[in-house]
């Protein structure tokens, strides 16, 4: 499950049929969809839930705290590539996805997965106390303190807050997720027409889910939702690039390779 992995995949072999003509077809993808959302998620619900009172003790918190810059940085960018390796298998496994070329699906990917990370994100947040599960227990803003990036981690835990105002259900995060991952008006694209049919046929996904579930107003939030996304990936490759001229060595070698690739 590393980035060679990832590279080494053969698009010819993916033989799914990806354009939807009737409700059946959208059903069918829709629940390869949340299939695949399932099955790479980490954490169901409920046991998320059921973890909810393990929070940071004051001294585990001063520890984070005292961690110097680099090292907390390294740290994050690890449980973060790791995050970002499961949307990788979530996106392989969206109807349509393997049949784009190469190129193509590693441009959705370095534009697309942290997005879809911090759509995830939602699910691990407890917006009672605005905490987020993070190595094991629930960790409040405070914790990233080292990192030095203040408004950043704000901006992180106000989307989550926001995310989980939203209540979506987990279809509803699902379909949600392949859609940011899937647009065609990210750059460096080499046949945007397959990827905007790809597009379509998920927009047709979501689309039918809220219909269903009787919350059509949704759409127009969720899209507003995808417009703050993007703000928060450009303030992270803001940070990223400060971060690597003040500490290239660590920036250098000691990021997970899949991290430098997507980012750098
Ligand atoms: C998101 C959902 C994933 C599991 C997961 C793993 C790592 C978590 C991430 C979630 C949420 C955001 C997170 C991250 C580790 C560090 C990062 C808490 C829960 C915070 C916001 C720090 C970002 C630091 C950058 C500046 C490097 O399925």
């Amino acid at each position: 499950r590393d980035l060679m992995a990832f590279h080494c995949y053969n698009a010819q072999e993916d033989t799914y049929a990806f354009y939807p003509h009737s409700v059946r077809n959208i059903e069918d993808l829709c629940a390869s969809i949340v299939r695949s959302h399932r099955e790479t998620s980490q954490y169901r619900l409920e046991e998320l839930q059921a973890l909810r009172w393990k929070l940071f003790s004051r001294e585990e918190i001063q520890a984070y705290q005292s961690k110097s810059e680099d090292e907390m940085w390294q740290h994050c960018a690890i449980r973060l590539t790791d995050a970002v390796q499961y949307v990788v298998e979530f996106a392989k496994h969206i109807p349509g996805f393997r049949m784009l070329s190469q190129n193509d699906q590693i441009a959705l990917l370095k534009t697309g997965s942290l997005e879809v990370v911090l759509v995830r994100m939602s699910r691990f947040f407890n917006s009672e106390n605005s905490t987020v599960f993070f190595d094991g227990k629930f960790a409040g803003p405070e914790v990233f303190k080292s990192l030095d990036c203040v408004d950043l981690i704000e901006a992180v835990f106000d989307f989550a807050y926001g995310m989980s105002a939203l209540k979506l259900t987990e279809q509803q995060i699902a379909l949600f997720s392949a859609l940011v991952l899937i647009n065609a008006d990210r750059p460096c694209l080499e046949d945007r027409g397959r990827v905007q049919r790809v597009q379509r046929s998920v927009e047709l996904g979501l689309t039918h889910i809220l219909h269903r579930d009787n919350q059509e107003n949704l759409m127009h939030k969720l899209y507003q939702r995808m417009a703050v996304l993007r703000s928060l990936c450009s303030l992270h490759m803001q940070k990223l690039h400060w971060f690597s001229q003040r500490y290239p060595l660590t920036a250098h070698s000691l990021f997970p390779p899949l991290y430098k690739e997507l980012f750098a």
